[in-house]
């Protein structure tokens, strides 16, 4: 008896065995390949850049000290003397208020250099601060390392100092420039190549306007070569590229409709003039050029005192966040330090509470509580299931079968619940596809459309009115297969 037990047993035992082994090559050999990448695609440096999402901008240089905007490029050295000059205060309230990165004025259009440059005498090594001994980019790179921050570096190519400026000479310098930036100051994340070229300045005394073409001069391919040389990780920044693109205002709000793609000749065509693709990118685009969305806490970019009472406010923040992290953009949010060479006590103040306002807002993510279902699957396989997306790792995700360019995602809760914001992400490094979305909310059984979009890409937010819901679908269609990296639904709070 006991022995036919032992033998039943085994047969079953090894059958199963055996079914089990045949179901998993079945269902192996029946897991497809992932989708193709669909159009242009970001490059390591971009992908990378996409991964983050917010940093500051810091303007300090000779205009906090005359209470500028633009210096002429006269100022002498000796009016640049911070007296408490702390660059671990600007990381450490950057990094309190959930920023990744700073990026400085190296140099701004005035020519005066924040580090001890070879290259001219109007830098820091001929002013009073630190009897000439101090270089504000070592200072911040330090202080970057100690808060775990990545450093950008912006550039002016327009120096109304240098008597050179309109000639060959000046290419020369503005290079050797970038080049003590890009070699001497560890890793840079980003370098800024601001656009703007007014014509007038001190130029060495000549005092007068000299213009020069903006497309040509600068011979920038060249000079890319440097940066790509010198840091292969670094993105560029400038209007139009050639890794960022500038989203066409200063008022940080990206397009509803934001492609991550350019049409090449028509854009660069553009630059200077009127360009609808900063704001939005092209759907047809050939090159892939995501937009950075700059703007200041403050109405100017340098620290003005009589601006201390225009600290953007936190509802002008918070907008400012749907429309560029949650427009397929990141945001450059300049915090301009005073003559103390500090962050202004109210911009420290704002900054905590937008952090605060976003830790309360977007740290409960109301899809985790709900049962996820998709209209189609890819293959059908739980490898490309609409589970992936309620996580932030863009690695899985829930994809489509080839032919299938229109599914719908739906959550359900057990409980009626609170809602007015959600967050998308499409799986950028395969391209961006989605080219509209609908989301509805099923109250007392009826569907009803509580808000509609257009472009996802990397990052997409909507807020809308809050609702009581059981079950939340977003109907989506693309130019492609459907790839979606990220899903979140959030009650945040209200605001006045
Ligand atoms: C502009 C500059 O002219 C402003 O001074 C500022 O640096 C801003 C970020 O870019 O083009």
């Amino acid at each position: 008896m006991n022995q036919k037990i032992t033998s039943l047993n085994r047969y079953t035992i090894s059958s199963f065995i055996t079914s089990f082994l045949c179901l998993t090559v079945i269902v192996g050999c029946s897991i497809p390949p992932p989708p193709k990448a669909f159009g242009p695609v970001p490059s390591a440096r971009q992908l990378a850049w996409h991964q983050m999402k917010y940093y500051a901008f810091i303007h300090f240089g000779p205009n906090t000290f005359t209470n500028k905007e633009w210096g002429y490029g006269d100022e002498p050295e000796s009016i640049f003397n911070p007296t408490e000059l702390d660059c671990r205060q600007w990381a450490r309230v950057a990094k309190e208020a959930g920023m990744e990165g700073i990026i400085l004025t190296a140099k701004h259009h005035d020519g005066f250099c924040l580090w001890p440059t070879t290259t001219t005498t109007h830098s820091v090594k001929n002013s009073p601060w630190k009897n000439g001994h101090g270089d504000v980019v070592a200072e911040l790179q330090a202080a970057c390392k100690e808060y775990g921050l990545k450093m950008g570096i912006y550039l002016s190519p327009w120096d109304r100092n240098n008597g050179l400026y309109g000639t060959s000479e000046y290419i020369k310098i503005y290079r050797a420039q970038m080049k003590e930036l890009l070699s001497n100051y560890g890793d840079i994340f980003e370098f800024w190549f601001d656009g703007a070229n007014g014509g007038d300045g001190y130029y060495g005394g000549a005092r007068e306007t000299r213009r020069i073409d903006n497309k040509t001069y600068y011979d920038w391919d060249n000079s890319y070569k440097i940066v790509r040389e010198l840091q292969p990780m670094a993105v560029m920044f400038s209007d139009g590229g050639p890794d960022v693109r500038w989203i066409g205002n200063e008022r940080g709000y990206a397009g509803e409709t934001n492609w991550c793609t350019v049409r090449k000749g028509a854009f660069y065509a553009g630059i200077g003039g009127v360009n609808d693709q900063l704001q939005s990118g092209h759907a047809d685009g050939d090159t892939w050029l995501p937009a950075e969305v700059n703007t200041s806490i403050r109405p100017g970019w340098f620290y003005h005192p009589e601006q201390d009472s225009l600290v953007k406010t936190l509802p002008q923040l918070v907008d400012n966040w749907f429309h560029s992290v949650g427009m397929n953009g990141n945001f450059l949010l300049n915090v301009p330090p005073d003559k103390r060479g500090l962050f202004h006590e109210k911009d420290v103040k704002r900054l905590m509470e937008f952090k605060a306002y976003r830790d309360q807002a977007f740290s409960t993510d109301l899809a985790k509580n709900a049962a996820i279902s998709a209209s189609s699957t890819r293959g059908g396989s739980s490898r490309y299931s609409a589970k992936n997306i309620l996580d932030e790792d863009t690695n899985n995700y829930w994809a489509t079968d080839d032919d299938v360019r229109t599914a719908n995602v739906e959550l359900n809760w057990a409980m009626p619940t609170e809602v007015n914001a959600i967050m998308l992400r499409e799986e950028v490094a395969l391209g961006q596809r989605v080219t509209g979305f609908t989301i509805e909310s099923k109250e007392n059984d009826t569907w009803v459309s509580v808000a509609k979009g257009t472009t996802v890409g990397n990052r997409r937010m909507v807020s809308f009115e809050t609702r009581t819901m059981t079950r939340l679908r977003i109907k989506l269609e693309a130019r492609a297969s459907l790839v979606i990296a990220s899903l979140a639904v959030y009650r945040t709070p209200d605001i006045k």
